[in-house]
């Protein structure tokens, strides 16, 4: 390769399976470089299933999308995931946890996988994680795995970002209600009711079908389905790929999966719209000075931001 590859290089490399080009590329678009625009030209389309996994530090997150992994690789599928970090800076492969659990694939060209870290950068999550799912789209991944930790409001966003969610919950982590509580449960597709192999996953799954009980459904609306599994041993993995097909199946009757795509793109459009106009119109430590002191009003502040003196 030469020493700076164009971006239809890199795009070419990387569609034939190159991870040092589809981190190149990923990083090129992260730093909105020169050629960033260029790059997402020549990747738009695609058509990956998006699959959003989330849940509390230490449920099985990571372990379990390497089983998903192994499953959709058997299928012949090409497989990215993004684990999103909120709380980080850094970028590029800082949760090396994640990379280790999931060293079973490492010398798979069809597996792609790569941290992102989202704190500190313009248009936050929906902006940064929503091009680089494009992008791995574009580059031909049939299936983009964003995992994401915690309950607020980025797992919120992650969901919206998926085509299908999954909310793992673990026995003994007394997580069942506190997820219903956060309301996370409303951006879940499937339940996971991961380490099954340890005492109070029953539990766990009764509290759920209760909780789900209460909920009212339209005719037709999609029902959540609770799957257990131990991702450790691959174990109750084939029943989550089909749930997962099924919720897919579902979206795409009723032009539910264009609409959800429309959306996506709605919000990611939106979020970098938000991030450029804040980046134009800055507002200076001094005019915020002149508002505190009440030198100014807020109305006069915002029409001198704008720039507008009429
Ligand atoms: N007993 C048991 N242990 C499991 C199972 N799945 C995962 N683990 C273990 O649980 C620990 C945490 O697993 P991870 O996959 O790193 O969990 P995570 O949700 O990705 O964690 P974070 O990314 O830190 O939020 C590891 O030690 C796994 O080996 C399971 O089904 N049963
Ligand atoms: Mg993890």
């Amino acid at each position: 390769m030469a020493v700076r590859s164009t971006p239809a290089e890199l795009v070419e490399a990387a569609r034939a399976g190159d991870r040092r080009a589809t981190a190149r590329l990923l990083t090129a678009l992260e730093n909105q470089t020169a050629d960033a625009a260029a790059i997402a030209g020549l990747v738009k389309g695609g058509d990956a299933q998006i699959i959003g996994i989330t849940g509390s530090p230490g449920v099985g997150k990571s372990t379990l999308v390497s089983a998903l992994i192994g499953a959709w690789r058997e299928a012949g599928l090409r497989v990215a995931v993004l684990a999103v970090d909120p709380s980080s800076p850094f970028t590029g492969g800082a949760i090396l946890g994640d990379r280790v659990r999931m060293a079973d694939h490492a010398l798979d060209a069809g597996v792609y996988i790569r941290s992102v870290a989202t704190r500190g950068h313009l248009g936050g999550l929906a902006a940064t994680t929503g091009a680089a799912v494009r992008l791995l789209e574009g580059l031909g991944f049939d299936v983009v795995i964003v995992e994401t930790v915690g309950v607020g409001q980025a797992e919120v966003e992650i969901a919206s970002l998926a085509d299908t969610t999954l909310l793992l919950l673990a026995p003994g982590m007394g997580d069942g209600i506190q997820a219903v509580k956060a309301g996370v449960v409303e951006i879940a597709d499937v339940y996971v009711v991961n380490k099954a192999d340890r005492p109070g996953a029953d539990g766990a799954v009764r509290d759920l079908r209760a909780m789900m009980s209460l909920v009212r459904r339209e005719p037709g609306e999609w029902r959540q389905p609770i799957c257990t599994t131990v991702a450790s041993e691959a174990k109750g993995v084939d029943d989550l790929v089909a749930a997962i097909a099924k919720h897919h199946d579902w979206l795409a009757g009723a032009d539910r999966l264009a609409d959800k795509r429309r959306r996506r793109a709605a919000a990611e459009i939106r979020a970098r719209v938000d991030a450029a106009l804040r980046e134009r119109y800055r507002v200076s430590e001094d005019l915020a000075e002149a508002v505190a002191d009440g030198e100014t009003d807020v109305a006069s502040a915002v029409r001198r931001v704008l720039g507008d003196t009429g």
